[in-house]
């Protein structure tokens, strides 16, 4: 069954309306409302067509049983009422019966339940695929690398007591049978910046203090470490500790998956080791030394937490001492030695710390995939899951949010083509007119995006500051703006001089966003000095050397890494050309109220939501051209009471009885179309036409069984 059908069964005892496509009037009210009233009964998911809204209810639902699995299994669409497990299914059979790669995209912002809802889906593909030792241990691995990357990867924010910090994007292979043989997982700009200083109220990354509670006493010695938290600079002390988050029994979880996944024990050793050498790096302080020539030089204040860091890792202690208080710089062919002072020194700490935790996280995807990659090479079929960031609106947004927008503008750019690419395909297998469908293209944002801001050299230190760079932005804008203004109103760049001078704004598909540029040059070059990645390279560690590749004195000449902006426009192309070849599968996540709290809906929170989230347009394209469809025999099976000549039985083909049914209803011949195996509708005011036609019909059936039965009494 195509996904837009719709099967009657959603008006059918339902608790407010399951699809929205049927809302009528569709207004930004009646949706918010329609929403309100099905999670005051917890009814959490709602369709918008195929796209699934999912609710966070902050509280366990018994809808996520075995018995529940069982229901959805092998059911169609819109059978049951919404649920993640009719998508799941959906996609599933898809792509193990008509052999179609399938793609889950879930949005929504941080706490909406975004990755509970990816494991949910995870867990019911486990459950229904298929069986027996090899697979089970396949499914396994897949799934314990969840508590793996949850605990490197995710800490306590103000939104979320488990946000995560990174987008991640995992491809589940299957055989041609549909049993699950392994899987590729890409991870998306981490947020590293952590590492070093967290919010008010948050948490360093979770495994930090779960090393600290649940390591042994020799664990610990070995690590050189104590168990208190308040001795590591980088560790928050505020929120150390989270209400219902066991850190030490989630310590003992890790271990566990880390093992089911297939690491050695002396690698989880090496990982625990750069998790010690984070917290004592972090405790590294610098004090000033005045030189004749009246520059102020950095020092290390107290030697032992550096000496223990280079125990650690297996460094000499006066090549990262020196590290710390000069660095080399190369003018003209010729390397010259500068002094650093204690500011310097506290920026390059900080940069070696963000450098060492990030990619430690990276070495652990790329270890976990060499685990979890299928062993067979035979032709696969491919299951994508995307549990990314939402897009962010703060008060103050800064380059972070500029990058995760911009992933956001081309995932919905993609969500409108391939929503408008399978509706067109049904017209034409149909043979119905298409008609074109107005709506944001946000091309000419990612252009703008990917043209000007994350080429690798327009963010370089040296070649702009976040002021020029700013000015560049405004130049190409005004630019734009000046071409764009004249085919359309709405301009989507927005200089506009009465901005805070440091600032610009974009008109984004979700909202207009005013970025602050300060700090952007800096985010987006992340410098770690040459003198520390080489100190760091000649480490005699097991990863160090392929932590630190640039760090190799043979490759004096390696080329700088690329910068942030330019490696995430790098990912994200890569995951849209990925996601282009795969049937797109959409789970919009929100959530209900801030307070992390179960049974409160905050109107104007879930309304911003609805509003960033595109899903008024999202229902309005649904809803373009003609918002039902059904194949003629169920839609004749339903409805061939309403005329004598249908009722009870139509001798002739199914579309012609149809077509006798909607003359006999003077249904209007614009509402319809015949297509070549359904019947295509415009309106839902026509279905609910028919549907309280049905209402009656059934009612009047209803009392005449009535009186005959009286009658025979
Ligand atoms: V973030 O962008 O990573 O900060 P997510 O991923 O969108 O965010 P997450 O899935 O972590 O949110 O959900 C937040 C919390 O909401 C979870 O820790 C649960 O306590 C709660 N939650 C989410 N979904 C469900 C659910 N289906 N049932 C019960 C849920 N609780
Ligand atoms: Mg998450």
């Amino acid at each position: 069954m195509s996904k837009m059908e719709v099967k009657t069964s959603l008006l059918d005892n339902m608790i407010g309306v399951g699809d929205m496509v049927l809302l009528e009037p569709l207004t930004e009210e009646s949706f918010i409302d329609n929403l309100r009233k099905r999670f005051d009964h917890s009814e959490i998911y709602t369709y918008i067509g195929s796209v699934v809204i999912s609710l966070n209810p902050y509280k366990s639902l018994p809808i996520f049983t075995a018995d529940k699995v069982e229901e959805y299994r092998n059911r169609n669409f819109y059978e049951l009422s919404p649920h993640i497990y009719a998508l799941a299914d959906e996609a599933y059979r898809s792509l193990r019966d008509q052999d179609k790669d399938q793609c889950i995209l879930i949005t929504g912002e941080s706490g909406a339940g975004k990755t509970e809802a990816s494991k949910l889906v995870m867990s019911y593909v486990a459950a229904v695929c298929g069986k027996g030792q090899e697979v089970n241990k396949v499914k396994e691995q897949l799934l314990q690398s969840n508590p793996v990357l949850e605990a490197f990867g995710n800490a306590k924010t103000v939104r979320n007591d488990n946000s995560s910090r990174f987008g991640k994007y995992m491809d589940i292979e299957f055989d041609f049978k549909g049993d699950p043989m392994g899987g590729v997982i890409s991870n998306y700009l981490l947020e590293k910046s952590r590492v070093v200083k967290q919010p008010r109220g948050e948490r360093n990354f979770h495994i930090f203090y779960q090393l600290l509670s649940g390591a042994s006493e020799d664990l610990l010695k070995k690590l050189k470490l104590d168990r208190d938290f308040s001795k590591y600079n980088y560790l928050s002390l505020d929120s150390a500790t989270v209400n219902g988050l066991d850190d030490a029994a989630n310590f003992r979880t890790v271990r566990n998956a880390m093992q089911i996944v297939g690491f050695m024990e002396d690698e989880v050793q090496s990982v625990l080791e750069l998790v010690a050498a984070v917290l004592k790096l972090g405790n590294i302080e610098f004090k000033p030394e005045s030189r004749v020539n009246g520059f102020d030089e950095s020092r290390v204040k107290d030697k032992n937490d550096l000496k223990e860091m280079c125990e650690l890792l297996g460094i000499e202690q006066s090549v990262l001492e020196r590290a710390f208080s000069f660095r080399t710089v190369e003018a003209k062919m010729e390397k010259v030695s500068t002094t650093l002072n204690v500011a310097q020194a506290y920026y390059a700490r900080d940069a070696l710390a963000k450098n060492l935790y990030s990619r430690l996280f990276s070495w652990l995807v790329n270890r976990i995939n060499e685990s979890i990659k299928a062993q067979s090479k035979t032709r696969k079929k491919v299951m994508g899951v995307l549990d990314i960031y939402g897009f962010e609106i703060f008060e103050d947004n800064s380059f972070e949010q500029f990058i995760i927008n911009y992933c956001n503008e081309k995932l919905q750019q993609i969500f409108i083509e391939l929503t408008l690419r399978e509706e067109q395909e049904e017209y034409i297998r149909e043979g119905i007119e298409w008609t074109n469908i107005e709506y944001f293209n946000n091309a000419i944002i990612c252009d703008l995006i990917e043209n000007n801001i994350s080429k690798d050299e327009c963010l370089r230190p040296g070649n702009v500051t976040d002021e020029t760079f700013l000015e560049k932005l405004n130049t190409v804008c005004a630019y734009h703006q000046h071409f764009e203004s004249r085919r359309s109103k709405n301009s989507k760049f927005l200089t506009d001089h009465s901005l805070p001078h440091n600032c610009f704004r974009i008109q984004h598909y979700a909202g207009k966003v005013l970025y602050r540029v300060e700090g952007f040059v800096d985010k987006n070059n992340d410098l770690l000095y040459r003198d520390l990645s080489q100190a760091m390279y000649k480490a005699n560690h097991s990863l160090m050397k392929l932590l630190f590749p640039e760090g190799n004195p043979a490759k004096v000449n390696l080329k700088r890494p690329p910068t942030a902006g330019f490696q995430f426009k790098a990912s994200v192309g890569t995951l849209m050309k990925n996601l282009q070849t795969k049937n797109p599968n959409y789970i919009r996540c929100i959530k209900p109220n801030d307070k992390k709290a179960p049974h409160i809906f905050t109107e104007s929170l879930v309304c911003h939501q609805v509003r960033y989230l595109g899903l008024m347009e999202n229902v309005r394209v649904r809803r373009a051209g003609y918002a039902f469809r059904q194949p003629y025999e169920p839609c004749l099976e339903r409805y061939k009471m309403l005329c004598k000549q249908t009722w009870p039985h139509w001798k002739g083909p199914a579309r012609e009885g149809v077509e006798v049914l909607l003359t006999e209803l003077q249904v209007s011949p614009e509402e319809f179309s015949y297509g070549r195996s359904k019947i295509f509708i415009r309106n839902p005011r026509t279905l609910f036409f028919l549907e309280e036609k049905r209402r009656q019909c059934l009612e009047d059936l209803a009392t005449l069984i009535q009186k005959i039965y009286r009658g025979w009494k």
